[in-house]
């Protein structure tokens, strides 16, 4: 720990902190721009500046580490002046004429700043350069004549997200924040996380979405999850008037730390299918809105002769459903009606064969967090560049500090570039190929501890010629994995979707000779989908959707899509059942249809790829005859004289999780 002194007020502060941090931890204001707390300390503004006794020139205090014994004042008249004079400059430098801007009024931090100085007018004459504005972008624009160079978004881009799509071109006053090699933002290699935009301080990134919308202090925010995938990143729901205005990253999300994706941040307010106000039930060939009570007993009258009979009625639910509906939903079809066919629509595929190694070997799984300190990241038939992006932004970010990132997988990717060994693996090779490496690493003696593996040279052999790979990829490979200090075993559908438990027993055993898993670290990991993918393998649904004969089909899809192929194989089902927020191919072919609320109109619980119970919120006010997905199913029960007792963190206890829950 270290003693300074700020402002007269004596602060203990550990080692390596910036005076502005320790001045913040206890309670003393410093005005910034160019800090983020989430980013790396850059020191381009200078709006930080502190007087240190005994120093010649006032300091940047956001770069500059604390040291015994320091005095700081951060309000003297001094400093105060020279505030004011570095404002002025800035505000000079571009068209910074406020009242024309759409984040004016509150929203700038650049002219709050100004405000908190007190300054009125600037003496310097202003700059009337026309730079470049880029529209070119679907999210956001940047208009060049607001930017400060602050460089927050440069520095979210690589140092949080590790896109490395933005940099600064040229120097001093000529410098632009510009994407890739001065591309248009639209054309680049942007993957629209939006991560830029929220770090902003000015108006230079603007969200086409909630532009000219109002200002923050006058929008609602409700911190909830998003339920875009399985890696549950917590957000921050900005609203106005019961509608989604805006999506930010919550800074203080313990998976996310602040950071979306696309998927998260603007897929939800982007959405175009057509709401389901009313239940509907088919007469003659069409959907006709009905009251709820006559659609509960129309079903309930559909339902009865199949009660109790294993193949009288099939459900099937989406992994996108609050842990409570899903639930629900189990004991409704397969305790009270005792059917057999009651599954999800990802029929365990990323989830079923790691539920059912874990069920005999315990979890073996480890935390998203791992992937943070990765030295090496082997990715096997997993696409973080498409889905689970923000797990992806936790180790991509290293690549400048050397991570090494192996990608197996057969399909070429857009973003191969970002890594340093890419196997174009033949299709299904992969049990050949973990043997392979094994068998190279243990031959080379590079194993955590030394083994003998009498057929060595066969299964190179093997890996060989299933994968398609030549012996020195291969050995790169090995080597790379087998030589790292901190290596992390990731994998995905490409895996999980061939249900053969041998692959994941091949992929434990390669992530403990290399020390991925050992007594201390679980470097091992499994993407796992929808949000509540782990949920429905613990509750068991998870099995494959096949008809037999069954005189009903219930559909529980919430908010969820449905393919065209997925209604092909219920097409020939006497009856159809939807439990659906929007019209769709579902409903074209329905018979009954039961609108509900959708993920931001209910509240509900989650646990995330890494086994992390989250809540998520309501946030929404749902249209008048729309109900909650948990209350449908209850509704149900009770006009079937069902009682559902459920208590779904009970019931997933039943099985084992591939991951610790918390
Ligand atoms: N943007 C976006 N994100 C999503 C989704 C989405 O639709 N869009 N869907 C969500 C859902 S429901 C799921 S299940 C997850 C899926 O997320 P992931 O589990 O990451 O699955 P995919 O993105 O399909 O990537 C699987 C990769 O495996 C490769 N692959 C195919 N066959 C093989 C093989 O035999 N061996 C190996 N090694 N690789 C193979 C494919 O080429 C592909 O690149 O993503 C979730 N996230
Ligand atoms: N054999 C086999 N079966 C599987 C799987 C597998 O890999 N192999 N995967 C399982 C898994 S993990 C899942 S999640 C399920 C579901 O997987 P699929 O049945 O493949 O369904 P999805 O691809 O999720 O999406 C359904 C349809 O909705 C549309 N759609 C999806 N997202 C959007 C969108 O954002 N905008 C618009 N306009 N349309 C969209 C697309 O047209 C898509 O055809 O299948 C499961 N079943
Ligand atoms: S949206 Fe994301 S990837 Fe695109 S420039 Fe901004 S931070 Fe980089
Ligand atoms: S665009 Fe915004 S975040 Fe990026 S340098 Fe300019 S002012 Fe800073
Ligand atoms: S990574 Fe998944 S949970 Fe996170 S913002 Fe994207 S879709 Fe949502
Ligand atoms: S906040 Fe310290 S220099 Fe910008
Ligand atoms: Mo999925």
């Amino acid at each position: 720990m270290v003693q300074i002194t700020i402002n007269g007020k004596q602060i203990e502060a550990p080692e390596g902190t910036t005076v502005l941090r320790a001045a913040q931890m206890a309670g003393i204001h410093i005005p910034t721009l160019c800090d983020h707390k989430e980013l790396s300390p850059y020191g381009g503004c200078r709006l930080c500046i502190v007087d240190v006794e005994k120093w010649r020139v006032p300091m940047a205090s956001c770069t500059l580490p604390v040291s015994n014994g320091m005095v700081v004042h951060t309000e003297t008249e001094e400093i105060k002046k020279s505030r004011k004079f570095i404002l002025s400059m800035l505000f000079s430098e571009r068209n910074h004429f406020c009242p024309f801007c759409q984040v004016s009024g509150g929203d700038c931090e650049l002219q709050n700043a100004a405000y908190e100085q007190e300054m009125t007018d600037w003496s310097i004459q202003p700059g009337w350069d026309n730079f470049k504005v880029d529209t070119t972008h679907p999210y956001f624009i940047l208009d060049n004549n607001r930017c400060i160079l602050c460089r927050r978004c440069v520095r979210a881009c690589s140092d949080l997200v590790g896109n490395f799509t933005l940099s600064v071109a040229e120097r001093g006053a000529a410098s632009m924040i510009v994407a890739d090699t001065d591309v248009p933002l639209g054309e680049s290699t942007c993957i629209q996380c939006g991560t830029c935009v929220q770090v902003c301080p000015t108006g230079a990134l603007i969200d086409r979405g909630s532009a000219y919308q109002g200002h923050d202090k006058d929008l609602t925010e409700i911190k909830s999850v998003c339920i875009g995938c399985s890696v549950g990143c917590a957000i921050n729901i900005l609203m106005r008037d019961n509608r989604i205005v805006r999506i930010e990253g919550d800074w203080e999300g313990a998976v996310n730390h602040g950071l979306l994706c696309k998927h998260g941040r603007y897929d939800p307010v982007n959405e175009s299918r057509k709401r389901i106000t009313s239940p509907q039930i088919r007469k003659n060939g069409k959907l006709e809105p009905v009251g709820w009570e006559e659609a509960f007993s129309v079903l309930a009258e559909k339902l009865k002769p199949l009660a109790g009979s294993q193949n009288g009625v099939a459900a099937i639910a989406s992994t996108r459903l609050p842990a409570e509906a899903l639930s629900a939903f189990k004991e409704l079809f397969a305790q009270e009606f005792q059917s057999v066919l009651v599954t999800s629509l990802e029929e365990g595929v990323p989830t079923k064969v790691v539920t059912d190694y874990a069920e005999e070997h315990g979890a073996f799984e480890g935390k998203l967090d791992v992937l943070r300190n990765a030295d090496t990241v082997l990715s096997i038939g997993a696409n973080t560049n498409r889905s689970h992006m923000v797990a992806g932004f936790l180790f991509k970010r290293n690549l400048p500090k050397g991570i090494h990132i192996i990608q197996i997988d057969p399909e070429i990717s857009d973003q191969d570039y970002l890594t340093s060994v890419t196997l174009k693996t033949k299709r299904g090779s992969d049990l050949a190929l973990l043997k392979g490496l094994q068998a190279i690493i243990i031959k080379e003696g590079l194993g955590r501890t030394p083994l003998n593996l009498p057929h060595a040279d066969s299964l190179i052999e093997q890996a060989i010629s299933a994968t398609g790979i030549s012996i020195d990829e291969l050995t790169y490979t090995a080597q790379t994995l087998a030589r790292s200090i901190s290596p992390v075993i990731l994998f995905g559908k490409g895996i999980t979707a061939q249900h053969d438990k041998n692959l994941i027993e091949e992929l434990y055993r390669l992530a403990v000779l290399v020390g991925a898993v050992d007594e201390e670290r679980f470097g091992l990991i499994s993407v796992k989908g929808e949000a509540n993918s782990l949920i429905a393998s613990l509750l068991g649904l998870d099995t494959t959707f096949e008809l037999n004969g069954q005189q009903a089909v219930y559909v529980a899809a919430g908010d969820d899509y449905i393919s065209k192929s997925f209604m092909d194989r219920i097409s020939k089902a006497p009856y159809l059942i939807a439990q659906t927020c929007y019209e769709s191919n579902l409903t074209e072919q329905a018979d009954l249809v039961l609108p509900v609320t959708l993920w931001s109109e209910q509240e509900g619980s989650y646990i995330n790829l890494d086994g992390r119970m989250q809540k998520a919120q309501k946030a929404i006010t749902p249209p008048e005859n729309v109900r909650d997905n948990l209350t449908v199913l209850q509704e149900i029960a009770r006009h079937m004289h069902m009682t559902l007792k459920t208590d779904w963190q009970k019931a997933i206890l039943e099985r084992k999780s591939s991951v610790s829950l918390n």
